[in-house]
This record gives structure tokens, sequence and C-alpha cells, in this order.
């Protein structure tokens, strides 16, 4: 993990900052400036670089972004090497493609400092042609059903935008590091009694090439990666198969 030679650290001896914006970033330069602006003030943002090849890591460090460099290939290996260079209290995810907004992140945050919630979760809805293709909404509600079946939570998404606390985070040992990795947070907390919600954010076409959702090899890693959490024996079950 390295730095960039501009990041907002806090001053020595003065107060941590109190959020971290975990972006993980696979070629998206494009977007980066528009996210990086949106990134509340006063909030730290930690760019993933997971391999970039279009400079990413070059402009997050221009725009004064923290840049953490993670060789991994994963949408989970990225997250988690954000949650584990985080130092904030409050920890925040959001994609770095520019679908989703993060000063939306501001009342997660003060929903979790308030106490009301350890989790709190973006419900995507929808905004402008193309922005989510149905075979992926399909997918997100059939998840979200079998969710339900497996921790009793009434969620409509498993949206990649969200806020908790980082030692909470950590403790939950998550292992995916792929698609899996915001669906096993969720399992995870569900069984450990967290208090989960979820809000309507707008959810706008990305800018840049899909790699996930607009592909069929995408969208059947995705497929088998949370299946293979939702197969994981609840904690409260033990390992009994
Ligand atoms: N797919 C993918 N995304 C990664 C990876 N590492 C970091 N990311 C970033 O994770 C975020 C989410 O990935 P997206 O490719 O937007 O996934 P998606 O929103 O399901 O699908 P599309 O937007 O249609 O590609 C983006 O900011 C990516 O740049 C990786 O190994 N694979
Ligand atoms: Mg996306």
């Amino acid at each position: 993990m390295t730095t960039s030679p501009s990041s907002p650290e806090p001053p020595p001896g003065g107060p941590a900052l109190s959020v971290d914006v975990v972006l993980p970033c696979l070629d998206e330069a494009a977007a980066l400036p528009w996210v990086l602006r949106r990134i509340p003030p006063g909030w730290r943002a930690l760019v993933v670089d997971n391999g970039s090849t279009d400079g990413s890591d070059r402009v997050a460090g221009e725009l004064g972004a923290t840049v953490v460099r993670e060789a991994r290939r994963g949408f989970g290996a990225a997250c988690h090497a954000g949650l584990t260079a985080a130092t904030a209290e409050f920890v925040c995810f959001c994609d770095c493609d520019a679908s989703l907004d993060p000063a939306d992140l501001v009342p997660f945050v003060d929903e979790i400092r308030s106490g009301a919630a350890d989790l709190v979760l973006g419900r995507r809805r929808p905004r402008g042609r193309g922005a989510w293709p149905p075979h992926a909404r399909a997918g997100n509600a059939a998840l979200a059903l079998l969710l339900r079946r497996r921790t009793g939570l009434r969620l409509r998404d498993l949206g990649p935008l969200r806020a908790a606390r980082r030692a909470e985070l950590l403790a939950l040992g998550l292992a995916d590091r792929r698609s899996g990795y915001p669906l096993e947070m969720v399992v995870r907390a569900a069984d450990a009694g967290w208090r989960i919600t979820e809000h309507d954010v707008p959810y706008t076409p990305r800018t840049g090439a899909s790699k996930v959702t607009g592909t069929w090899r995408g969208t059947w890693h995705a497929v088998r990666d949370m299946s293979r959490v939702l197969r994981e024996p609840s904690a409260r079950e033990g390992v009994t198969p």
C-alpha cells in the first residue's frame, strides 16, 4: 500500500478525520473528477487502485485523494484494502464510476453517528436510460429474496453505497475478495445482530465502459460469488451442514 504525497493527512496530534470513503477503482480516470468533487468537505477519499492502466492513480492523487494500491484483482479485494487502510471512525463505500453520488452518504453517517443504525445501505433508484439493465435489476431482486430467507432482513437492494463504523466492519472478518463482498457484509452484519437500514439514492448511467452488469461474464461471476456467500452456514447455526 502506498499513499500519494498530496494525501490530506490529519495534522500530527490533531483530530483524526472522522469519515473515510473507500472508492474501489479499476480504470475510472474519466469518472474520478466528478466523484472526488462530490466527497463531502472534511471527509477523506481513499481511492483503491486495483491495477488500472488508464492513469486513475495519477488522476486521483492529483485531485487530492489518498491512493491505496491493491494488486489482487476483485471488487472485494479493493474494498477490503480500503477498509484496512482506513483510520476514521466511520467508513463509507462508493463505486468510482460516477453512477452513485458520495454526497448522498452524509445522512447515512449521521444515522450511524446518532446510534439509530449500524449499517446503512443505498437502495439504487435508476435515473436515465441504461442506468440499471433489466437482468441486473432482476438478479438483485432475486438476491434480496434469498437474503430475506437466509437472514429475515427485508432489503430491496444490495447497493454498493454504504456506511458503518470501521472497527465493527473489521470485526466482521469478511473473507470474500470478489463480487460476494457486499453481500457477505450484509449477511454477517445481520448474523451479528446489526441494525441495518436502507435509503433511496439516485443511480445514474456510469461513466466509462461497463465491466460487470453490462457483460455476461461479469454478471455470471457476480451470481457465482454471491451464491457461495449464501451457502455459508449462519454463525448462529454453527458449522453443521
Ligand atoms: N468489476 C470490477 N470492478 C472493480 C474491481 N476493482 C475495483 N473495481 C471498481 O469497483 C466499482 C464497481 O465496479 P463496476 O464495474 O462499476 O461494477 P457494476 O456497477 O456492478 O457494473 P458496471 O458499472 O456495469 O461495470 C467500480 O468503481 C470499479 O472501478 C475489479 O476487480 N473488478
Ligand atoms: Mg458500476
